[in-house]
C-alpha cells in the first residue's frame, strides 16, 4: 500500500488550491507537502483496527522498505474520547513478533502493550480500554524487547489524541490538518541502496542509533500551508536516540500549551523548546503575515548528536501562510492542574541507571573512530563519568582507534554482552521478574539517578502521568511542571511524584525505562506490578 493511501494531505492545501495564482508562487515546487496522518475514530462498535505491515516509501530520494500501521510508514492518529471505551484489534503482518504500547495512556497493565504483550507474526490481539485521563497527545509504538529500536526505526509509530469536555470548550485551534497539526520528528540513516540502515551494536548501545536525515511526518523538510492566525503544533520526538531543541527560524515565540499528559494551567512562552525522545508538547505559533518561516532543530549537546549535518540548525518543516484567516485562539488559561500534594512521608524508591563502564568507553571510542572529534562536540566541558574525556584522548593516541584495539577490549577478561550492558539498580531487564510492587492509588516519590555517566537518559514510566519535582538536580522548567510521562536524567538525579490508578499483574507488568531505545533494548528497563 502506498503512503498516499493513508496519509492524506492537509485540507488547508485544498483551501490553497482555490487560489491557483497564489499557489504556484507560494509553494516551492520542489518541496514536498507535509503529510497529515489520517484521523481514525472508533466505529459504531467502538472498534479500531490496526495492522502492522511492510511497505515501500520514498525516503531521501530512494524507495525504501518501511513498516507502518494501516499503511507503509507511521500510522493513523487515533482520536479517543475521555470515558469512552475502545476496542483495538491489532493484526501483525510483519515477519516477526511485535507489541503495541500505548505511550502515555493510563490503562491497566494487561492492555498496556509492554514487552509481555507479544503478538506473534501473523497473529492478532484485541485490547479494550477506557481512557479516563484528561485531554492529551499520546502515541503508540512497538515495545518488543531487544527489537524496539529497530521496529521504531523502520517506521512503526502513531498518535493517540484524547479529547475531553474541558479541552473542547477552549478556543484552541482544533481543525485537524488545518490549524491543528502533528509534527512527528525522527532522524534516519540510509545505506548505499537507500534502505534504512539500522544497527544495534556497541556504538548504538552506548550512544543510541542516530541518522543524518531529519524527517517530519515521514518526509524530509516538507512544507505546510497555514491559515493566518494561531497554528497548533502537536510535537512528538519520535527519534530513537536524538534529543531535539526546536525553535522558529525567525525567532517568533512558541507558546507551550500542553505537555505529555495534558494541557498546562496557562500558556508558557518559549524561544526554544527541548523535546526528549518520546516526549510530546503542544505549542501554538502565531502566523500573522505572509512571511514563511521554518520550525528548526537546533544543535544539542548530546553525545554523538552534533555529527554533521546536526552541527548546524536543521529545518524540520516550512510554514507557508495562505491568505485565509484562522479562527483558533491562544487562551489565557487552559486547564486545571492540581497543586502538588504533601510530600512528607511518601514511600520513596531509588532507581539508579547504570551503564557497564566498558560499554561506555568502547561505545565512545567507536563513535570517535567513526566520526572523529566532532562527535564529542559540546561534551568537553563536563566530566564524562567512566570514560573521562582527557583520559580517553590520551589513552587512545592516534593509532589505537582501529578495530584491533576494539576487538582486544571486547575480548578482555569477560566478553561484554551488550544486550545486558545497561542496567537499573544493578540488573539488566528481566521480563520474568518484576522489580517491585506499587500499591494502587497511592502517591510515591521516585528518584531516578543518572550519577555515574553523563549520557542523556529520558526516563519513561508506564501506566501513569506523573509530576516532576526536580529534574536533573534542578527545579523543572515552568512548562515541564504539568502532566508528564518522561523526565530528563543526565548525570544527576530527577524526582517524580507518581501514582498508578490501574493494576498491573506480573504477567503484564508496567515498565520503567530509558526512552533512548537502544539503552532500553540493552537492559535499562525494569518491570513492576501494581496491585
Ligand atoms: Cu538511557
Amino acid at each position: 500500500m502506498q503512503r498516499r493511501d493513508f496519509l492524506k494531505y492537509s485540507a488547508a492545501l485544498g483551501v490553497l488550491s482555490s487560489f491557483p495564482l497564489l499557489s504556484g508562487r507560494l509553494y516551492a515546487a520542489e518541496r514536498p507537502r507535509l503529510p497529515i496522518p489520517t484521523l481514525l475514530e472508533p466505529d459504531a462498535q467502538s472498534s479500531i483496527r490496526l495492522t502492522a505491515q511492510v511497505g515501500k516509501s520514498m525516503l531521501a530520494g530512494h524507495q525504501a522498505t518501511t513498516w507502518g500501521y494501516n499503511g507503509s510508514l507511521l500510522g493513523p492518529a487515533l482520536r479517543l474520547e475521555q470515558g469512552k471505551k475502545v476496542n483495538v484489534e491489532i493484526h501483525n503482518r510483519l515477519s516477526e513478533s511485535t507489541t503495541v504500547h500505548w505511550h502515555g495512556l493510563e490503562i491497566p497493565g494487561e492492555v498496556d502493550g509492554g514487552p509481555q504483550g507479544v503478538i506473534a507474526s501473523g497473529a492478532s490481539r484485541r485490547v479494550s480500554f477506557t481512557p479516563q485521563q484528561r485531554a492529551a497527545t499520546c502515541w503508540f509504538h512497538p515495545h518488543q524487547h531487544g527489537k524496539t529500536g529497530h521496529q521504531v526505526a523502520m517506521g512503526l509509530a502513531g498518535l493517540v489524541l484524547i479529547d475531553d469536555l474541558e479541552s473542547r470548550q477552549l478556543m484552541l485551534p482544533k481543525q485537524w490538518g488545518i490549524d491543528d497539526i502533528p509534527l512527528i520528528i525522527q532522524d534516519k540513516r540510509f545505506d548505499a541502496d537507500g534502505q534504512i540502515d539500522y544497527q544495534l551494536d556497541v556504538m548504538s548501545a552506548a550512544v543510541g542509533w542516530f541518522g543524518d536525515t531529519l524527517l517530519c511526518n515521514g518526509v524530509n523538510y516538507p512544507q505546510f500551508g497555514a491559515l493566518r492566525g494561531w497554528l497548533r503544533l502537536r510535537l512528538l520526538n519520535g527519534c530513537n536516540a536524538r534529543s531535539l531543541e526546536l525553535a522558529t527560524s525567525d525567532g517568533r515565540p512558541m507558546y507551550v500549551v500542553g505537555s505529555d499528559g495534558g494541557l498546562l494551567a496557562e500558556p508558557v512562552k518559549v524561544e526554544s523548546l527541548p523535546v526528549l525522545m518520546g516526549e510530546r508538547f503542544e505549542v501554538l505559533v502565531e502566523v500573522k503575515d505572509a512571511k514563511p518561516f521554518e520550525i528548526m532543530a537546533l544543535p544539542v549537546t548530546q553525545m554523538g548528536m552534533q555529527v554533521a549535518p546536526f552541527d548546524k540548525p536543521q529545518p524540520v518543516v516550512r510554514i507557508q501562510p495562505v491568505p485565509v484567516h484562522g479562527s483558533g485562539e491562544l487562551p489565557d488559561t487552559l486547564a486545571k492542574v492540581p497543586e502538588l500534594p504533601k510530600l512528607e512521608g511518601l514511600n520513596t524508591r531509588w532507581l539508579q541507571l547504570m551503564m557497564d563502564p566498558r560499554l561506555d568507553q568502547m561505545g565512545m571510542q567507536a563513535l570517535m573512530a567513526k566520526y572523529g572529534q566532532e562527535a564529542m562536540a559540546g561534551m568537553d566541558h563536563g566530566a564524562m563519568g567512566h570514560g573521562d574525556m582527557e583520559q580517553m584522548k590520551g589513552g587512545m593516541g592516534h593509532s589505537a582507534m582501529d578495530h584491533g584495539a576494539m576487538g582486544r577490549m571486547a575480548n578482555g577478561d569477560r566478553k561484554l554482552d551488550i544486550y545486558n550492558a545497561n542496567k537499573i539498580n544493578g540488573k539488566a531487564f528481566d521480563m520474568n521478574t518484576p522489580s517491585f510492587n506499587v500499591p494502587r492509588g497511592q502517591y510515591e516519590r521516585w528518584i531516578i539517578s543518572g550519577e555515574g555517566d553523563m549520557m542523556l537518559h529520558p526516563f519513561h514510566i508506564h501506566g501513569t502521568q506523573f509530576r516532576i519535582l526536580s529534574e536533573d538536580g534542578k527545579p523543572p522548567a515552568v512548562h515541564r511542571r504539568g502532566w508528564k510521562d518522561t523526565v530528563r536524567v543526565e548525570g544527576k538525579r530527577s524526582e517524580v511524584l507518581v501514582r498508578f490508578d490501574h493494576t498491573a499483574p506480573a504477567q503484564h507488568s508496567y515498565m520503567a525505562h530509558c526512552h533512548l531505545l537502544e539503552h532500553e533494548d540493552t537492559g535499562m528497563m525494569l518491570g513492576f506490578t501494581v496491585g
